[in-house]
């Protein structure tokens, strides 16, 4: 019994090749969006891809190298992309949302991103910024360490496996969404998760299309998950094995051990992974599942399950190897969501500061949830009681603009945003009690400028209308800290009292809890302008997203850059 796996290690064992390159290199990339036809459940599709790959291409790319990554757009639709989570700090023109910082890319046009990556390891990912296209374009980012300095973690990995989520569709989302705008109903749901692309065995006509990571009994591997999906949360189990946390958002945290991982579309997690020097020899089989955490409606969501596989077995002989599969939190379990939340903490050591804004220069209450706008004059709705879904930030749902903010920031363009987003809501009412009887929202094209380097404090509070839900917010150009969490309704006289000020998770994606609040932190440190949304593609359609302008500081550093002189036109 022992025999085998003993082989196999020897086999395998000079295998490792970690990608090497010297501190500072500028790393090129070509991006060419083409259509490839992908099969998966049985239904062809032409899909946007990055040349031809799906998920696309990894970049990879050590702390302080900068990225050059050439986009070309082949397809009809307009592209633009996000690499998520990078600071891009004075490079705005590079961070990639469509009518925010750039428009899109058209047909046969191309852009070049150009950007470093300062003070920040781990996994990024990036992805499509306009429309739904991100639903089949997205791939990691992989952050390595600065050369000759290691990872903290207390073992150093054998190899390393980008796990990245995602949600196939067998319609166009393109359609899917651009129908739910019109009806006002809430768009068709995905039909599969994927891992690494592939749905795998718990689909019908999928299990061809399985993902299997092999492993070496008794080597540690780091596993990168990325939630690259659309609308849903995620839990992530794998049978028999337990997971180490050590980074989140490529920011290190506080290692710390879990059988289920959650994770919200936009958010990265870097897990420990021991392969188990006896449990998987002789050969077994273990299950990778992944299905919502989904505190919508049933039925609003799509609740199936993914499944990788984990296997210890030579090649060959799977089918005769005993199968075992993880359990997973309920799909509604808001109590376990908040108990894993509240156990990632910062490093926070000499090496890795938290630098968390201790005091707070401007305060910011916002109320995140979703509403209804009423249906048109001679048409028919979908939505609530008639009506058209939407969602909004401090009940003004956010409109699109047909000029990019930064352009018109940087260049004074009159008219095509606004200065005034509520700091609050305007009429407070109980966020998690029964819902106002009114529940249309306003819109605009509002944003709130800061002055370079003000230290901002955001509460968001998730409301109750038509339903509490956890809404995972985006920001742009930073991380923040999560200082505090609850349920119920911010009390600002004794919720801060409880923040953490010390070593809170520094992350660029949260949660905020269905029926609570999260309370974050972070210095406007990187002049531009800087979206702010929810991760849940639906609700950023439905408006639930605004942005910040920050100026630019006094120093020569503290400046925008220019624009480039490739920037796409509107
Ligand atoms: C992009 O891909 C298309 C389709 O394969 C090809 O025709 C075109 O030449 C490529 N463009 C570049 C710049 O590589
Ligand atoms: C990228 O930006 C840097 C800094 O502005 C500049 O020196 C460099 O020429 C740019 N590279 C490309 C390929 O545009
Ligand atoms: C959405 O689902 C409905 C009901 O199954 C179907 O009739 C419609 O064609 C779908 N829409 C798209 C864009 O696929
Ligand atoms: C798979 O196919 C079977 C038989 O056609 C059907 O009964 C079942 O509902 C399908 N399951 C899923 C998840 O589509
Ligand atoms: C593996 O997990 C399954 C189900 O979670 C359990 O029934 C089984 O006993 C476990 N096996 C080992 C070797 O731990
Ligand atoms: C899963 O979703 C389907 C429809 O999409 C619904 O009929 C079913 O009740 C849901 N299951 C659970 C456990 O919510
Ligand atoms: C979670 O879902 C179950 C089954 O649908 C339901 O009985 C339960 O009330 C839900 N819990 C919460 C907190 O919504
Ligand atoms: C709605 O329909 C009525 C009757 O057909 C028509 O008189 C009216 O102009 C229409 N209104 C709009 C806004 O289209
Ligand atoms: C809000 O409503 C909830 C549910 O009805 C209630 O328990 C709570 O006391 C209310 N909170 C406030 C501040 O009124
Ligand atoms: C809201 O609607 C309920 C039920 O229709 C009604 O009893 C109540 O007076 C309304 N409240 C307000 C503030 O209009
Ligand atoms: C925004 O609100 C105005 C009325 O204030 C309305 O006419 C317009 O249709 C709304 N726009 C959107 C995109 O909802
Ligand atoms: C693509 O973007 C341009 C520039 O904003 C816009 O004029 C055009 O309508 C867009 N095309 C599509 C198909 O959305
Ligand atoms: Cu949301």
């Amino acid at each position: 019994m022992e025999a085998p796996c003993l082989a196999l290690l020897l086999f395998f064992g000079t295998l490792l090749v970690l990608p090497q390159s010297s501190h500072g290199a500028t790393r090129y990339y070509t991006f060419n969006v083409t259509l490839q036809k992908v099969t998966r459940l049985c239904t062809t599709r032409a899909i946007p891809t990055v040349n031809g790959k799906f998920p696309g291409p990894k970049i990879v790319t050590r702390e302080g190298d900068r990225v050059v990554v050439k986009v070309v757009n082949s397809v009809k639709d307009n592209i633009t992309i996000h690499w998520h989570g990078v600071r891009q700090l004075r490079t705005g023109w590079s961070d990639g949302p469509a009518y925010v910082t750039q428009c899109p890319i058209r047909t046969g046009q191309s852009y070049v991103y150009n950007f470093t990556i300062t003070g920040q390891r781990g996994t990024l990912f990036w992805h499509a910024h306009v429309s739904w296209m991100r639903a089949t374009l997205y791939g990691p980012i992989i952050i390595l360490p600065k050369r000759g300095v290691p990872y903290p973690f207390p073992v150093k990995p054998y190899k390393e496996v980008p796990i990245i989520f995602g949600e196939w569709f067998n319609a166009d989302p393109e359609a899917i969404i651009a129908q739910a705008l019109k009806t006002g109903a809430g768009p068709n749901i995905s039909d599969a998760f994927t891992i690494n692309g592939l749905p795998g065995p718990l689909y019908n006509c999928s299990s061809k299309d399985t993902f299997k990571l092999k492993v070496l009994p008794g080597k540690w591997y780091l596993l990168r998950l990325i939630n690259a999906a659309l609308n849903d949360e995620l839990f992530f189990s794998i049978a028999n094995h337990t997971l180490t946390v050590v980074d989140v958002d490529a920011a290190y945290v506080k290692p710390f051990h879990t059988d289920v991982v959650l994770i919200t579309p936009g958010q990265t997690t870097n897990v420990l992974l021991r392969a188990e020097p006896d449990a998987g020899c002789p050969a077994a089989t273990h299950l990778m599942l992944a299905r919502p955490y989904g505190t919508g409606q049933p039925g609003t969501f799509d609740n199936t399950t993914v499944a990788a596989v984990l296997e210890y077995a030579p090649p060959g002989h799977i089918k005769s190897l005993p199968l075992f599969r993880p359990s997973l939190p309920a799909l509604n379990d808001t109590a376990f969501a908040a108990n894993y939340s509240a156990r990632l903490r910062s490093l926070a050591t000499p090496d890795y500061p938290a630098n968390v804004p201790r005091g707070v220069d401007r305060s910011f209450f916002f109320a995140v949830g979703l509403g209804t706008n009423p249906c048109p004059a001679n048409q028919t709705c979908q939505g609530p009681n008639g009506s058209m879904f939407t969602a909004s930030m401090n009940n003004v749902s956010f409109d699109m603009p047909t000029t990019a903010l930064l352009q018109a920031h940087y260049n004074n363009i009159a008219g095509v945003y606004t200065t005034d987003f509520p700091v609050a809501p305007l009429e407070p009412f109980n966020y998690t009690g029964t819902p106002p009887n009114n529940t249309n929202v306003s819109n605009g094209t509002k944003v709130v400028v800061l002055q370079y380097n003000t230290s901002v404090e955001v509460v968001l509070q998730d409301t109750s209308i038509l339903g509490a839900e956890s809404h995972p917010l985006h920001l742009h150009g930073f991380d923040f800290f999560v200082v505090g969490q609850g349920f119920g309704n911010y009390d600002s006289s004794k919720d801060p009292a409880k923040f953490n000020l010390v070593d809170p998770v520094q992350r660029n994606t949260v949660g905020v809890p269905a029926g609570g609040w999260v309370a974050i932190r972070f210095f406007a440190d990187n002049p531009g302008v800087w979206f702010m949304h929810c991760h849940l593609e639906v609700h950023t359609s439905w408006g639930l997203k605004m942005a910040w302008v920050v100026n630019d500081g006094p120093l020569p550093e503290q400046k925008l850059m220019p624009p480039p002189a490739d920037l796409p036109m509107c």
